[in-house]
């Protein structure tokens, strides 16, 4: 069995949703996997952030294993020993005073999105139906209908209307605007503390934190996103802790189930997610105890690895490599902790023939939109394995380039 017979089958079978590069994957061990056809490359897209502890991490597989033969779902009709723990571990890391768990993250956005909206109408007292949620231009908050109705990528929404109301659009990075769209009706404003999609966008510095002082000054809940940028990825537990702000709500996701698992959050204080009441919100599937394990484990190796720390030091150490390589079709290189993008001039012909060189080369990433080639490898990669790659990457942008 080649390449060409999986590639065959899933395009005839599987829905065109995606256009994949045309390797797959079978095996993979820490920052590494293989193919079918025993070639080795390194995982330099991490599953979009939701692999920073690496492939098949010995201890998150040994707590799915075992808990998978203890107890994998109840539903939320009855309790399980696995639930309590995680929220109180949670709480106990992250400062946040109580958590619900939903599976994916476009779930646990609306969650925050329905969160915010109770608590406007309960506690703030916004009349009925009309409140409205801030979000940021070029956003990527996940695909379901109502999360979708707040992108401006029209590629995203083009076909799946009518879309759900109340969400009022700003530019990223621009706190005057926020502050101009803020009106009695408004519950929160919703924000990537990055824009990882967008093109790996970095907003001025001391936006969340003016942005935030906007929402106090308001009575708006701040939410962030840190379902891509949260959990180390930008040399910080939380993006938003580089600046030192502390939103009213944080959704995680991705590396909470540590690669193995789908797993997300909503984090925030007693007064908002206090407002949820017996059959307003649920899953069957969240925060099943087969979810909860992986993700206790998750978090403990999280630390005990000093994730945010090796982001931040193995990020730096690679941008500043990046930033040496002169190249023509290179118009800017930029990253927070392991979350960095090149982004090309529209003349290189776009990122994706990059991308493939560099698989060619056993480098796997992904570009996003046409001209970013977007690195975010596992978290636990150290110095040489950077260099190897980065000699990579130096060897095809002189070979394209
Ligand atoms: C796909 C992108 C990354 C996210 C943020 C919520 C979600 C995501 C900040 C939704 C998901 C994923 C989804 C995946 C590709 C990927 C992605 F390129 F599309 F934008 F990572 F950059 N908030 N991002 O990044 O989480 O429901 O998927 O668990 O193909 O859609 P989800």
């Amino acid at each position: 069995m080649n390449t060409k017979f999986y590639v065959d089958m899933e395009d005839i079978y599987g829905a065109h949703n995606y256009s994949p590069l045309d390797v797959v994957l079978t095996k993979g061990k820490g920052i590494w996997v293989w193919d079918i056809e025993n070639k080795k490359y390194l995982d330099f897209l991490s599953a979009y952030s939701a692999v920073n502890h690496g492939h098949c991490h010995p201890r998150l597989v040994k707590a799915l294993c075992e808990q998978a033969k203890n107890l994998t779902l109840t539903s939320r009709a009855f309790r399980n020993d696995q639930w309590p723990l995680l929220t109180k571990e949670l709480c106990d890391l992250t400062g946040f005073e109580m958590v619900l768990a939903m599976n994916s993250g476009a779930e646990a956005v609306e969650t925050a999105i329905k969160a915010a909206r109770m608590w406007g109408y309960q506690k703030k007292g916004i009349p009925e139906n009309q409140a409205e949620v801030i979000t940021c231009e070029n956003n990527f908050h996940g695909r379901t209908i109502t999360v979708i109705s707040f992108s401006t990528e029209e590629h995203y929404k083009k076909d799946f209307g009518p879309f759900t109301p109340g969400f009022i659009e700003v530019p990223y990075g621009d706190t005057e605007e926020l502050e101009k769209a803020i009106t009695h009706n408004t519950a929160a404003f919703l924000v990537e503390p990055v824009q990882a999609e967008a093109g790996i966008i970095i907003p001025p510095e001391g936006y969340l934190k003016k942005a935030k002082q906007i929402c106090e000054k308001n009575n708006v809940l701040f939410i962030a996103d840190e379902i891509q940028t949260g959990l180390g990825r930008t040399g910080r537990l939380f993006a938003c802790d580089h600046e030192g702000v502390k939103p009213d709500m944080a959704v995680i996701g991705k590396s909470l189930g540590g690669g193995c698992y789908a797993v997300s959050a909503v984090l925030s204080s007693r007064e908002i997610l206090g407002v949820f009441t017996p059959g307003s919100h649920g899953s069957t599937f969240g925060a099943n105890p087969l979810a909860c394990a992986v993700a206790r484990e998750a978090l403990r190796v999280m630390e005990e690895e000093k994730f945010s720390e090796n982001s931040e030091e193995q990020g730096g150490y690679f941008l500043k490599k990046l930033k040496t390589i002169k190249n023509k079709y290179v118009k800017d290189v930029r990253g927070k902790g392991l979350l960095i993008g090149i982004e090309l001039k529209p003349e290189a012909g776009g990122a994706r023939r990059f991308c493939e060189a560099l698989m060619k080369e056993g480098l796997l990433c992904k570009e996003t939109h046409e001209d970013m080639i977007r690195f975010a490898p596992p978290l636990v990669i150290k110095k040489k394995e950077l260099d190897w790659a980065f000699k990579k990457v130096k060897k095809v942008f002189k070979e394209i380039g």
